[in-house]
């Protein structure tokens, strides 16, 4: 039995109510302009009132962004926010000055100030931008979006949806965003919602024909949430994880884990019967709910089709030189219930319990927060390997910017291509990557109260 449900009041399914944006572009404004700035949308059930939100375009997520492989994306940020802020575009293999890393890669960007962000597309696929400054709080208020690069030979489907799936932590009386001061979001699994939405609304609906073939492109915004997917009257394949194509599209046949900051791209087709449903199943320990619901209304002609063929793979992807590579370590410790014996913060020893008084919960190679030294100097164009040994009760979601890597797995295989690893307690993973891309790249916990609590380092790659 699959519900729907709001879970601020454990109602069934109400009416979907449009997300509208508090201000429209009007003619002459510079399309190219991404304004991060206060709007007012419905994200909880009617009855409650607008949930004011920090967002681009007025919208949660924000406006998409859609260009093809190749092209080169200028978006002018203008901050009309009343902190400072800056975007990050996660997943780009990026130059590393448009990276939007504050007190790395730029200044943050203060209120009433601009930024111009110009850079090359080199891959396509599935990617979204974000604030990357304050991120735990501007993140969660909406300040993120997608960012879809298309194939130049696009994938053989009847049409495609793009799916941000996201949660909100709304204050049950008043709708509000709230309850950034909870340290307990810090030092335990990150800032979970009570509102789980797609594409800003916890009810979305689809209308969808039997044996229609779809392409969706899965992202999971949330600041912490991990999302346990199944679909229910569709059948597919993924065919994409953050963005990245799979050499052989992989039939669905068990739970997709989709950590924060992580992309699937699935191609399913609808196998209910016309007039019935299907659903993107979400779990939440036994329990499961409908984060998508598709409606079948009629019949797509013709039968179905066989598996899809990979999609076209992007440029220069290949880790190689696994034996002679740079070798590292990550050493992840902290975090309630383990905490960490000692660490360097500010420059100087500390203990767990004088490190939580500033907020800060979690050390890597002992350190909490932005070391002075990188993790790794690279030379352009190294293998490199980290072995990240996770000695926290928590799961982490590790982001490398700037470039994809790959897991070495136990039997010595390669992973698929990947931008965010997804890892649970008490886990050691190893991944590998060419570093490429010149530049100071930041390697974080994606969960966003982490990544603010000290799970933050850097890699530097020689130019
Ligand atoms: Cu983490």
């Amino acid at each position: 039995m699959i519900h729907r449900r709001s879970l601020l009041t454990g109602a069934a399914a109400l009416a979907a109510t449009p997300l509208l944006p508090m201000r429209a572009l009007s003619a002459g404004i510079d399309p190219d302009v991404l304004e991060a700035a206060m709007g007012k949308v419905q994200i909880a059930p009617e009855g409650y009132p607008q949930t004011e939100i920090w967002s681009y375009g007025g919208t949660v997520p924000g406006t998409e962004i859609r260009a093809r492989q190749g092209d080169r994306l200028r978006r002018r940020l203008v901050n009309s926010l009343t902190e400072p802020t800056t975007l990050h575009w996660h997943g780009i293999r990026i130059d590393n000055a448009m990276d939007g890393v504050p007190g790395v890669t730029q200044d943050a960007v203060p209120p009433g100030g601009d930024f111009l962000y110009d850079f090359d597309l080199p891959d396509a696929g599935t990617y979204w931008y974000h604030s990357h400054n304050q991120s735990y709080e501007q993140v969660a208020r909406g300040l993120q979006g997608p960012l879809i690069v298309e194939e130049s030979d696009a994938p053989d489907v009847d049409r495609e949806e793009v799916l941000v799936l996201d949660d909100f932590r709304l204050d049950p009386d008043t709708g509000q965003i709230a309850g950034f001061g909870n340290m307990h979001d810090f030092s335990h699994g990150g800032r979970i919602g009570n509102i789980a939405v797609t594409n800003g609304s916890f009810n979305k609906t689809l209308s969808v024909k039997q044996n229609e073939r779809l392409r969706l492109r899965l992202l999971n915004t949330a600041n912490a949430k991990i999302f346990a997917l199944e679909l229910q009257g569709l059948e597919g394949w993924i065919v994409a994880l953050d963005g990245m194509p799979l050499e052989t599209p992989q039939p669905i046949t068990e739970t997709l884990l989709l950590g924060s900051a992580q992309r699937a791209d699935l191609i399913v087709d609808v196998t209910a019967e016309n007039g019935g449903e299907a659903h993107l199943v979400r779990y939440e320990g036994d329990e499961t709910f409908s984060q998508v619901l598709f409606n079948v209304k009629g019949q797509a002609s013709g039968a179905r089709r066989g598996a899809p063929v990979p999609l076209p793979s992007n440029p220069d992807m290949g880790v190689t030189g696994l034996e002679d590579a740079l070798r590292s370590r990550l050493h992840m410790e902290g975090g309630a219930m383990r905490g960490f014996r000692s660490a360097e913060m500010d420059g100087r020893e500390v203990g767990f319990r004088e490190a939580a008084q500033s907020r800060n919960f979690w050390a890597m190679n002992g350190m909490v927060g932005m070391p002075e030294e990188p993790l790794l100097v690279a030379e352009r164009g190294q293998t490199v390997r980290v072995v990240m040994q996770n000695d926290t009760m928590f799961p982490h979601a590790m982001h490398l910017h700037g470039h994809h890597f790959r897991e070495v797995l136990p039997g010595g295989g390669l992973g698929p291509l990947r931008d965010t690893l997804l890892m649970f307690g008490d886990e050691s993973r190893e991944i590998a990557f060419v570093a490429h891309n010149p530049g100071d790249w930041v390697f974080h916990c994606h969960m966003l109260t982490h990544a603010a609590a000290g799970m933050m380092t850097r890699v530097k790659v020689l130019a």
